[in-house]
Protein backbone atom coordinates (compact mmCIF):
# COMPACT_ATOMS: atom_id res chain seq x y z
CA UNK A 1 0.00 0.00 0.00
CA UNK A 2 2.61 2.64 1.10
CA UNK A 3 4.59 1.72 -1.67
CA UNK A 4 1.58 2.15 -4.23
CA UNK A 5 0.96 5.88 -2.78
CA UNK A 6 5.07 6.67 -3.18
CA UNK A 7 4.83 5.83 -6.72
CA UNK A 8 2.09 8.10 -7.18
CA UNK A 9 3.45 10.67 -5.55
CA UNK A 10 6.68 10.20 -7.12
CA UNK A 11 4.47 10.33 -10.47
CA UNK A 12 2.92 13.57 -9.24
CA UNK A 13 5.71 15.46 -8.60
CA UNK A 14 7.53 14.74 -11.27
CA UNK A 15 4.40 15.82 -13.84
CA UNK A 16 4.59 19.17 -11.93
CA UNK A 17 8.05 19.22 -12.24
CA UNK A 18 7.81 19.11 -16.03
CA UNK A 19 4.73 21.37 -16.36
CA UNK A 20 6.90 24.14 -13.84
CA UNK A 21 10.35 23.47 -16.02
CA UNK A 22 10.03 24.28 -19.93
CA UNK A 23 13.07 23.23 -21.83
CA UNK A 24 15.77 25.58 -21.43
CA UNK A 25 13.57 27.66 -19.22
CA UNK A 26 10.57 30.31 -19.18
CA UNK A 27 12.37 32.57 -21.39
CA UNK A 28 13.73 30.54 -23.86
CA UNK A 29 15.00 32.61 -26.88
CA UNK A 30 14.41 29.46 -28.64
CA UNK A 31 10.67 29.07 -27.74
CA UNK A 32 7.49 30.67 -29.52
CA UNK A 33 6.31 33.29 -26.94
CA UNK A 34 2.93 33.65 -27.16
CA UNK A 35 0.90 35.89 -25.44
CA UNK A 36 -3.04 34.74 -25.02
CA UNK A 37 -5.72 37.62 -24.25
CA UNK A 38 -9.12 36.35 -23.66
CA UNK A 39 -12.37 38.18 -23.80
CA UNK A 40 -16.44 37.59 -24.02
CA UNK A 41 -16.52 35.26 -26.39
CA UNK A 42 -12.93 34.93 -28.12
CA UNK A 43 -9.06 34.09 -27.45
CA UNK A 44 -6.90 36.45 -29.77
CA UNK A 45 -2.93 35.45 -29.79
CA UNK A 46 0.23 37.69 -30.37
CA UNK A 47 3.43 36.10 -31.24
CA UNK A 48 6.62 37.93 -31.45
CA UNK A 49 6.88 36.12 -34.82
CA UNK A 50 3.70 36.84 -36.50
CA UNK A 51 2.20 33.08 -35.56
CA UNK A 52 -1.34 34.01 -34.99
CA UNK A 53 -4.59 36.08 -36.00
CA UNK A 54 -7.46 35.99 -33.96
CA UNK A 55 -9.32 32.88 -32.87
CA UNK A 56 -6.49 30.71 -35.06
CA UNK A 57 -2.76 29.80 -32.80
CA UNK A 58 0.07 28.16 -35.23
CA UNK A 59 2.77 26.79 -34.19
CA UNK A 60 5.36 24.08 -35.60
CA UNK A 61 5.80 20.35 -34.14
CA UNK A 62 7.87 19.48 -31.90
CA UNK A 63 8.49 23.86 -31.17
CA UNK A 64 8.83 24.44 -27.32
CA UNK A 65 5.63 27.52 -27.19
CA UNK A 66 5.37 29.12 -24.14
CA UNK A 67 2.23 31.23 -23.59
CA UNK A 68 1.30 34.33 -21.56
CA UNK A 69 -2.27 33.94 -20.85
CA UNK A 70 -4.31 36.62 -19.22
CA UNK A 71 -7.84 38.04 -19.62
CA UNK A 72 -9.90 41.30 -20.60
CA UNK A 73 -12.37 41.19 -18.64
CA UNK A 74 -14.06 38.44 -16.42
CA UNK A 75 -12.44 35.30 -15.55
CA UNK A 76 -11.56 32.28 -18.19
CA UNK A 77 -9.81 29.41 -18.94
CA UNK A 78 -7.71 28.53 -21.81
CA UNK A 79 -7.48 24.75 -22.52
CA UNK A 80 -6.49 22.59 -25.46
CA UNK A 81 -7.95 19.04 -24.20
CA UNK A 82 -5.98 17.13 -26.51
CA UNK A 83 -2.49 18.50 -25.24
CA UNK A 84 -4.10 18.02 -21.84
CA UNK A 85 -2.88 21.74 -21.61
CA UNK A 86 -5.06 24.18 -19.21
CA UNK A 87 -4.68 27.63 -17.50
CA UNK A 88 -6.97 29.79 -15.88
CA UNK A 89 -7.14 33.86 -17.61
CA UNK A 90 -7.46 36.24 -14.92
CA UNK A 91 -8.24 40.37 -15.72
CA UNK A 92 -4.61 41.64 -13.92
CA UNK A 93 -2.56 38.11 -14.21
CA UNK A 94 -0.60 36.50 -16.38
CA UNK A 95 -0.43 32.84 -16.01
CA UNK A 96 2.28 30.59 -17.99
CA UNK A 97 1.92 27.63 -19.50
CA UNK A 98 4.24 25.74 -21.91
CA UNK A 99 3.60 22.51 -24.33
CA UNK A 100 5.30 21.24 -27.77
CA UNK A 101 3.20 19.24 -30.05
CA UNK A 102 4.87 15.97 -30.60
CA UNK A 103 4.71 14.42 -34.02
CA UNK A 104 1.11 12.95 -35.29
CA UNK A 105 -0.62 15.09 -33.05
CA UNK A 106 -3.30 17.76 -33.86
CA UNK A 107 -1.83 17.88 -37.44
CA UNK A 108 -4.85 17.60 -39.82
CA UNK A 109 -6.23 19.87 -41.17
CA UNK A 110 -8.80 20.62 -38.63
CA UNK A 111 -6.10 21.21 -36.42
CA UNK A 112 -7.05 20.76 -32.55
CA UNK A 113 -9.47 22.67 -30.39
CA UNK A 114 -9.05 25.42 -27.57
CA UNK A 115 -11.82 26.09 -25.52
CA UNK A 116 -12.90 28.21 -22.69
CA UNK A 117 -13.40 26.37 -19.39
CA UNK A 118 -14.84 28.77 -16.94
CA UNK A 119 -18.44 29.44 -17.38
CA UNK A 120 -18.14 33.50 -18.88
CA UNK A 121 -21.16 33.88 -19.93
CA UNK A 122 -24.02 33.39 -22.50
CA UNK A 123 -21.33 32.85 -25.11
CA UNK A 124 -19.06 31.04 -23.45
CA UNK A 125 -19.96 27.40 -25.36
CA UNK A 126 -18.76 29.19 -28.40
CA UNK A 127 -15.44 30.59 -27.45
CA UNK A 128 -13.46 28.11 -29.20
CA UNK A 129 -10.20 28.73 -31.52
CA UNK A 130 -7.96 26.80 -33.07
CA UNK A 131 -4.13 25.40 -32.84
CA UNK A 132 -2.55 24.35 -36.48
CA UNK A 133 0.74 22.72 -36.69
CA UNK A 134 2.88 22.52 -39.37
CU1 LIG B 1 -15.85 30.83 -20.96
Amino acid sequence: MASVLAGAAYASFTAIGVYNNPPGGWNNPNALHVNVTAQRFSWSFNCTSGCGVAAALTVQHDKIVILNITSIDVFHSFGIPDLRVKADAIPGRYNLIWFSVPAGKCSSPAGCRIQCYELCGNGHAFMIAKLFVT
